[in-house]
């Protein structure tokens, strides 16, 4: 699949006025985002203006570079997982958060991690069985909830087994809906409340998890997830469906939440570190 930006090279022949307006419009309709889109452009008009893009590859690799650098994560993006950790795993329902569980999971196990996983999504009745497969694939320790159970009461569980069990990295999966959203909102703040004071000392990882493929909505339920507990990163999922991924640099550039992991799948293999040179080498893939 050819990347969504690589679409702007093919008729280009020179910079005016136009050719402006449709990278703007181009960069708009692949999820970057207005306010983003137009400082890329006005990037641009400077390096024009200093006469530095004279060929249609230094227009496109300015653009890249420009992302990349908007991309680039913080030094310390990965620091959880060389200490304990929780891994506090929101967002809204389908958006593939116990499906990232499950293979994170896989991943930290393999590499000799001990993983514990809160299902403390009980509102959807089938919701813990559903994490029992993925902890199983993973090879990883659950502790479950019946359906109806307070959420926050399976947490306590889970930080009292991963206290006494000395675990690595304690996951913890969350429904993705109640009965409205007040309600889910509300949850999600008090088990973030549970985590800082059953927990104190643990490393935190709050991670919202987007479907990449839903665009500018993904920004807006960062933000909304973002008032229940301070978000430090975001896993992009279903990338293997789409040629977009704007939304990657809105999220970093506009919220301040850099994307740590990309879904391209549905097997527990199919889950990647971010990295920026690669996903915009992707993005302008023509
Ligand atoms: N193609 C593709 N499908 C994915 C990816 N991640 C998750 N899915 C699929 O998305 C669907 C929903 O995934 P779940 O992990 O159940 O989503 P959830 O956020 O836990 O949903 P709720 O528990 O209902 O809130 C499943 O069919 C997954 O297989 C991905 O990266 N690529
Ligand atoms: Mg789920």
């Amino acid at each position: 699949m050819a990347g969504f930006f690589g679409r702007l090279f093919s008729g280009f022949s020179e910079l005016n006025e136009d050719t402006y307006e449709e990278i703007f419009e181009t960069l708009v309709t692949g999820d970057t985002g207005v306010r983003t889109s137009d400082e890329l452009v006005e990037k641009l008009r400077e390096e024009a203006k200093a006469n530095k893009i004279k060929t249609v590859k230094d227009l496109k690799d300015f653009l890249k570079k420009s992302m990349v650098s908007m991309l680039t994560l913080p030094e310390d993006a990965y620091d959880f997982e060389k200490e304990r950790s929780v891994l506090f795993v929101i967002g809204v329902n389908g958006v593939g958060k116990t499906t990232t569980i499950g293979k994170l999971a896989s991943q930290y196990h393999d590499q000799g991690k001990r993983v514990l996983i809160a299902a403390a999504d009980t509102f959807r009745a089938a919701a813990s069985d559903q994490l029992k497969v993925w902890a199983d694939r993973a090879g990883v320790e659950m502790i479950g909830g019946k359906e109806g159970q307070d959420p926050s009461s399976v947490l306590f569980d889970a930080i009292g087994a991963a206290k006494a069990r000395t675990v690595d990295v304690l996951m913890v999966d969350t429904a993705g809906r109640l009965h409205n959203k007040k309600n889910l909102m509300d949850e999600l703040e008090k088990m973030n409340r549970l985590i800082n004071s059953y927990y104190p000392m643990i490393r935190r990882e709050n991670l919202v998890v987007l479907d990449g493929t839903t665009g500018q909505n993904a920004l807006v339920q960062a933000k909304e997830f973002g008032q229940c507990a301070r978000l430090t990163g975001a896993v992009l999922t279903k990338m293997d469906g789409t040629a977009k991924g704007g939304i990657a640099v809105a999220l970093s550039k506009e919220l301040g939440i850099p994307v740590k992991f990309i879904g391209v799948g549905e097997k527990i293999g199919d889950l990647k570190r971010f990295d920026p040179v690669s996903y915009v080498d992707r993005l302008f893939e023509e």
